[in-house]
């Protein structure tokens, strides 16, 4: 899959903030604008993978509507080409991964089962925590997915462990480990960020700048937005690159994941997204416009530059494109099904799967 400049013009909407775009200082490129060259099945694959995370994710709002989600619920619309195309660079069931709370659209990257986590969702025994972990706390060794994590920058450090554990074990893997630009103002993250380059550590640490921490834009929370840079200090090589455009995720993850792998050690992507929901379920989202919203779904969403793209190219016709939408639509409507029908865990399991 050969690499090459987008001739595209870029909108003034792009997820990015345009003073990011003119830094020239830094070692560090500006937004990186590369992509991956796609195929015909690539883009099918991509389009279908992003629709699967977009359609799951509508189902669970409509169903935490209905009162059969419980506790928090954060929606990943509107960023689902980070992880698609993260995802098509790494080795699946070999290199591990690790998010933050928002975390249903990286299970299902990863090949994890829409029906195990949405009945997680629902606090089901078929889920992938049987039902006692919820929608921050899912994991599953068979896709090497390590959570599902609460707190707030927590994963950063368990991520690096994991590489540190590729290392010692002598494997080639990588460990990804995915944070908030909220996530990067913590202190562990800069501990990790030492460590992890002191001992060349196979760690792709991918910051998704989505432009806010819960009602906090980036430029009221951070003295550095530029959150490419961040590694600097500890010489770690970083991109900012248009999350948006899963092509451009995917040339960036490739570079990424080539130095890793190969033992430079880790490396930093700052990907420039937004999500269109709120911060959780509970969000109202009063300190953005509606228009904002608006704008970079009508000029920036990931799902429709693709669509386009295969209709252009005529890989695909409108009935290929809601034949996808069709089978995408089953799946999840089978997974609600099944985590509205299924039993949930028996008082007995309370008392296990715990620290005593
Ligand atoms: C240590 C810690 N501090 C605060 C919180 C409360 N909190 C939950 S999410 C969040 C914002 C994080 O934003 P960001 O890292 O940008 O991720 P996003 O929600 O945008 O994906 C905060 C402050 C927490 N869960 N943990
Ligand atoms: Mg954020």
């Amino acid at each position: 899959m050969a690499v090459r400049p987008a001739t595209e013009k870029r909108s003034r909407a792009s997820a990015a903030p345009s003073r990011t775009q003119k830094s020239g200082k830094s070692a560090n490129p500006a937004v990186n604008y590369q992509v991956a060259e796609f195929d015909k099945d690539d883009e099918l694959k991509a389009y279908h993978d992003m629709l699967l995370i977009r359609r799951f994710e509508e189902k669970a709002g409509q169903l935490y509507g209905m009162g059969l989600i419980g506790g928090f619920c954060h929606l990943y619309i509107g960023q689902e080409a980070v992880v698609v195309g993260i995802q098509k660079a790494l080795r699946d069931g070999e290199d591990q991964v690790t998010t933050s709370y928002r975390d249903h659209g990286h299970m299902l990257a990863c090949g994890m089962d829409p029906k195990g986590v949405m009945a997680e969702l629902t606090g089901r025994q078929g889920g992938y925590s049987r039902g006692k972990g919820g929608s921050m706390h899912m994991f599953s060794r068979e896709k090497q997915f390590f959570g599902g994590h609460g707190i707030v920058g927590a994963q950063v450090p368990i991520g690096a462990g994991l590489a540190f554990a590729d290392k010692y074990r002598g494997t080639d893997n990588v460990s990804v480990v995915y944070f908030g630009d909220g996530a990067a103002n913590q202190g562990q993250v800069y501990e990790t960020f030492n460590m992890a380059e002191l001992w060349k550590l196979p760690v792709i640490f991918v910051i998704e700048n989505n432009r806010y921490a819960m009602g906090t834009s980036v430029s009221r929370s951070s003295a550095q937005t530029d959150f490419a840079k961040r590694g600097e200090s500890f010489n770690i090589r970083g991109e900012q690159v248009d999350g948006m455009d899963v092509r451009a995720v995917k040339a960036a993850a490739d570079r990424a994941v080539e130095w890793a792998r190969s033992g430079n050690g880790p490396y930093i992507l700052e990907m420039q997204t937004y999500r269109y929901r709120g911060h959780s379920m509970s969000d109202p989202a009063k300190y953005r416009s509606k228009d904002e919203v608006q704008k970079m779904r009508d000029e920036r969403d990931p799902i429709e530059q693709v669509r386009k793209r295969l209709v252009e190219k005529g890989w695909a016709s409108e009935d290929d494109l809601k034949e996808i939408d069709k089978q995408v639509r089953a799946v999840v409507t089978e997974a609600a099904d099944f985590a509205s029908a299924d039993a949930e865990p028996d008082p007995s399991e309370l008392w296990t799967d715990i620290l005593r």
